[in-house]
């Protein structure tokens, strides 16, 4: 398991100084990039035991906020003068085995402006014998507790939301990120192109129902959604990869081509979802939240017949 947060910490702060040397203004990084490791357990062998190994390691390597590593990865926004996203796995040192799927957010003058740990955590945290690989992520880490919120970005003239990975499959996520005057949301993610819960689901479907994701909220909101991917085999697994820059129209702008590291960049007009917000999804005009209640009372489904 490759768990070396000065390693992960050191190739971040240097693609990030990279993506600022050609001119990127905001910069999002995969989620998870410290300390590198996958976010599930990929041992088809793996039993409970090593995976509390392995949860003890996690702990062990993960990053405390504050703790060098942001002072590392805000002074790498400094140089690159950028406004930065990227995904750590947080520990609580008070607290032995507590941790967050964490993404912190930094300003160009190198200051943490927020973080966001991560709310839809997917996987199981029990040990599945049938599964080609255990995803842990229930497991290892603590529900969110900050919400979905919303910070400035370029003074006071645009505000950046974040979530991570299965986050974006939940139209919720956005939404209420919106109802904050959200107008651009950046998020890290690492999808496996295997659905280890239905492996007859083939990889392009993968792909498409992460860009769907994705498409839909830009356009229903209105706003701009960078998604950063870790890509190529992974302990043995492929990951799909696919990082894109959605515009607000739901278009995708730029998106990745490889399994490899790669930089993709788009120069976004902020203005662009201003006219899908006045219009088509101007919320105070036309929102009917009388009749959407059970949005936040209910969470399963209950058969609730109208006839
Ligand atoms: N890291 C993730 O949250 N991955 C999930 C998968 C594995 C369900 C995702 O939504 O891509």
């Amino acid at each position: 398991m490759f768990l070396d947060r000065e390693a992960s910490t050191a190739k971040a702060c240097r693609l990030i100084r990279e993506a600022g040397k050609n001119g990127a203004r905001v910069i999002g990084l995969p989620e998870g990039f410290i300390p590198a490791h996958p976010v599930w357990f990929h041992h088809h062998a793996a039993t409970s035991a090593v995976a509390n190994k392995f949860s003890v390691e996690l702990f062990k390597n993960s990053v405390e906020i504050p703790g060098p590593e942001i002072t590392a990865l805000g002074e790498a926004a400094r140089d690159a003068n950028a406004y930065v996203v990227i995904g750590v796995c947080e520990k609580m040192p008070n607290t032995i085995g507590t941790m967050f799927n964490t993404q912190v957010y930094f300003g160009p003058d190198g200051r943490m402006i927020g973080k966001y740990r991560k709310v839809h955590l997917p996987g199981h945290d029990d040990h599945r014998p049938n599964v080609p690989y255990q995803h842990l992520e229930k497991k290892y880490f603590e529900v969110g507790n900050l919400g979905f919120n919303v910070w400035k970005m370029f003074k006071d003239e645009v505000r950046i939301g974040q979530c991570i990975c299965n986050d974006r499959r939940w139209p919720e996520t956005f939404r209420v990120m919106s109802l904050k005057a959200a107008e651009m949301v950046v998020l890290g993610y690492n999808t496996p192109s295997d659905n280890v819960y239905a492996p007859h689901e083939p990889p392009y479907l993968r792909v498409f129902h992460h860009m769907l994701s994705l498409q839909a909220a830009a356009y229903q909101n209105g706003i701009w959604v960078i998604a950063t991917a870790k890509a190529g085999k992974e302990d043995g697994f492929w990951l799909h990869g696919g990082s894109v820059i959605v515009a607000p129209t739901g278009e995708i702008v730029a998106k990745g081509t490889t399994e490899e590291d790669e930089v993709i960049s788009y120069d976004c007009d902020l203005g662009l979802g201003e006219y899908i917000r006045n219009t088509t999804f101007n919320f105070a005009k036309h929102r009917r939240p009388e009749h959407y209640k059970l949005i936040s009372e209910r969470t399963g489904v209950e058969i609730d017949l109208a006839n």
